[in-house]
């Protein structure tokens, strides 16, 4: 068994255990109760899944295993070339709770070397996909058809007790992982580099080494990669990739057939497409005034998009109700190595200029810019004009979040998952008896 499995191992079977006691002991205590507002609005603020990887809170911002991203750009592991920390780190730390050494960093990029083979069979698929066919499209489909490859598909259908789902599940998330920056690298060279490919560079980490193969040589890139990478992994259980991964992987369908529906979710324009959504509205912004534009012309782009009826995107979230810490990163990142960007200058006059409209409008619950606000800028910078493919990045990234929690609902026996729901009528009838038996009591 390699070290990371042997760690993860003893750390989820106790918990396993642990949970099973907790459900049999305290299974009654009520942990909330919910509204028939919230039943219709997409059961914002219900507590209904168990997410150990992160958790997010509406002031602070997301914590990462109990750490925010400020500390993590302290604790975590960097490469020689500093100082943004490696994803290896941040996988290692979802995975076990634990802040990695650099060594235990390092065995964790050798592994995802070895298994990083992406069989020809994938990109022979992508290969006859129309050329309009969207990067996430692609990069949904290419998980699919990567699903051959399924260690728990086929041990599953050998024939395997509930206690070892784990393992199996350990094999397919590390291969998974290991194999998405290149399936990603492919989609964009053949998108839009003339199909001309580039080789893997086993001597660099995961993010240096997709940062390569896309194309970018620049250290800086590398670097923005390697925070890029790690902030966008994981947002707690109920956002829509994380959710979708989980409800699917719930039917115990494996790592492929779950993070290609997580994927699906990703590629909607109010979650990670607006990441790409974000880049199109501040270029449109630009080309509009001739340049960086006035806060006057700000206001006026940003009240023509809400009267066509449009949303602001990057602005607001389901859960934040401040500006988002990983927004925050992005900007410090853009301080130190592009300040006098042109498009960063932008971003930066939308951040003042931007909540105070959107409050105006008296119904947005949170008027402060969310990742998706700052990322495309920093890409344009570095030459990756190509905003299409934005989310597939945004993905690569999300898969360490997901697929670790994915792994750790195998690990404690997490049971199928199958809401309520009910009809409007029920909701109807729900009402008039709570009226008639308020009216009686008075
Ligand atoms: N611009 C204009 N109106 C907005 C808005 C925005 N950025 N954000 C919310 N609103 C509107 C909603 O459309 C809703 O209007 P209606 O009552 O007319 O339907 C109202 O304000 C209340 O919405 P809310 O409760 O504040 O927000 P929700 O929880 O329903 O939605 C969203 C959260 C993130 C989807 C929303 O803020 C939005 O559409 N933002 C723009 C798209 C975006 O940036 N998405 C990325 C979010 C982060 C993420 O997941 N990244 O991957």
């Amino acid at each position: 068994m390699d070290k990371l499995k042997d760690k993860f191992a003893s750390k989820a079977m106790p918990m396993a255990e642990q949970t099973r006691k907790l459900v049999k002991e305290h299974g009654e205590i009520v942990l909330g109760q919910y509204t028939i507002e919230q039943v219709y609005s997409g059961m914002k603020g219900m507590i209904g899944m168990i997410t150990e990887t992160s958790k997010l809170d509406a002031e602070e911002g997301i914590r990462f295993r109990g750490y925010s991203i400020p500390e993590l750009r302290e604790k975590l592991p960097v490469s020689k070339e500093g100082p943004e920390p490696l994803p290896e780190g941040i996988f290692y730390l979802l995975l076990t709770g634990e802040i990695p050494t650099l060594e235990e960093v390092i065995n964790v990029n050798n592994e995802w070397m070895k298994r990083a083979n992406v069989p020809k069979h994938v990109f022979d698929m992508l290969d006859m996909l129309p050329a309009k066919t969207h990067p996430m499209t692609q990069f949904s489909m290419a998980i699919m058809a990567l699903q051959t490859e399924s260690v728990f598909a086929q041990k599953y259908r050998e024939g395997m007790n509930k206690k070892e789902y784990w393992d199996p599940m350990y094999e397919d998330i590390m291969n998974l992982i290991a194999r998405l920056p290149r399936i990603a690298a492919y989609i964009y060279r053949k998108t839009y580099k003339d199909g001309i490919h580039i080789e893997p560079n086993p001597k660099l980490d995961w993010a240096g080494n997709f940062a390569h193969m896309l194309g970018y040589e620049a250290l800086d890139f590398r670097k923005l990669m390697r925070l890029y990478l790690t902030i966008h992994v994981d947002h707690e259980g109920g956002n829509v990739s994380a959710h979708t991964t989980h409800l699917v992987g719930s039917a115990l369908s494996d790592a492929y057939l779950s993070l290609a529906a997580g994927m699906n979710g990703l590629a909607g324009p109010l979650h990670g497409l607006a990441a790409q959504e974000v880049a199109r509205w501040i270029l449109d912004l630009r080309e509009e005034f001739n340049g960086v534009p006035t806060k006057e012309q700000i206001a006026e782009f940003i009240k023509k998009t809400l009267a066509e009826g449009r949303v602001i995107p990057g602005y607001g979230h389901a859960v934040l109700r401040k500006t988002d810490p990983r927004y925050t990163a992005q900007q410090e990142f853009a301080k130190a190595n592009m300040a006098d960007d042109e498009l960063f200058k932008i971003v930066q006059l939308l951040y003042e200029v931007t909540p105070e409209i959107l409050k105006s409008t008296g119904k947005i619950k949170n008027p402060w810019p969310n990742v998706d606000a700052h990322s495309g800028i920093l890409l344009i910078h570095y030459g990756l004009t190509e905003y299409d493919f934005y989310t597939v990045l945004f993905g690569v990234s999300r898969a360490i979040g997901v697929l670790t929690s994915l792994l750790w609902d195998r690990a404690l026996g997490v049971p199928i998952e199958r809401p309520g729901s009910v009809t409007t009528e029920w909701i109807l009838n729900k009402i008039k008896k709570e009226t008639s038996e308020a009216e009686a009591k008075a």
